[in-house]
């Protein structure tokens, strides 16, 4: 896959997009990131990319043409690029936009800035707005990194069997099971026994009712659509007639 950034601040991505997994994977040539400066696509010698809103009121807004050109120049007017704009306006970034997006050859992620960007930029230009939550950033460079993370994590090869994004929470429609390493006891507070036991069935299914319950509890709402088995929704039952001790 090959992921461009438009941004005005070209710095905010060297950290984020150089370490880890990300940097594992661009090594790997399994991802190829551009990283692009807006102010390169503007006509002025000052590079001026924004403008007073016309109507009057607080801010700048970022003017069309850079955003434009910049656009036309990186897809080459390819326009099976999906052309992301990063704002709090956008359809909510959950699990399942993310494999959608790893199914592109191509992504373009545009960041906004806090005060915005003209209209006609979401028009005709963007293909798609995306919103990591309900809050705002001063720009969209902190959503575009957390949109290249939860991406590259899916492509194909970039996490070995063992770190498998299969078996990631949210991946199951579900919160992740409690996990546990050395010591058995630490300050007192031991591992929970059955985790030792070597009973690789218990432990499965131990696991799967701490995620059940865990859900249940904080996240309601992703109980609705997650893929409960019958077994699965038996538990969740018994649970909610209290018949069964909480964990
Ligand atoms: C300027 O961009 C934002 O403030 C932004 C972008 C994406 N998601 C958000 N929740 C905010």
């Amino acid at each position: 896959m090959r992921i461009d950034i438009l941004t005005l601040f070209p710095g905010m991505f060297q950290g984020p997009l150089s370490e880890s997994i990300i940097q594992r994977a661009r090594e790997r040539g399994l991802v190829e990131i551009y990283v692009h400066n807006l102010r390169d696509f503007a006509h002025d010698r000052h590079g001026t990319v924004d403008d007073y809103p016309y109507g009057g009121g607080a801010g700048m807004v970022l003017r069309p043409q850079p955003l434009f050109e910049a656009v036309e120049t990186i897809t080459g007017g390819d326009s099976s690029v999906p052309i992301i704009l990063l704002t709090p306006q956008g359809r909510l970034f959950r699990h399942q936009v993310a494999q959608e997006l790893a199914g592109h050859d191509r992504l373009l992620l545009i960041c906004g800035r806090y005060e915005g960007v003209d209209e006609r930029v979401r028009e005709h230009l963007v293909t798609d707005e995306i919103s990591i939550g309900d809050y705002v950033l001063s720009g969209g460079e902190p959503a575009a990194v957390v949109v290249v993370d939860a991406v590259v994590r899916l492509l194909p090869g970039v996490l070995g069997s063992k770190e498998s994004a299969v078996e990631d929470s949210h991946a199951s429609g579900l919160l992740e099971y409690p996990h546990y390493t050395r010591p058995r006891v630490f300050r007192g507070w031991p591992v929970p026994p059955v985790l030792l036991s070597g009973n690789h069935a218990q432990i499965a299914r131990w696991r799967r009712e701490q995620a059940l319950r865990r859900t249940m509890e904080r996240r309601p709402d992703l109980l609705e659509t997650a893929n409960l088995s019958s077994e699965d929704k038996k538990f969740v039952e018994r649970v909610k007639r209290g018949s069964l001790p909480s964990a």
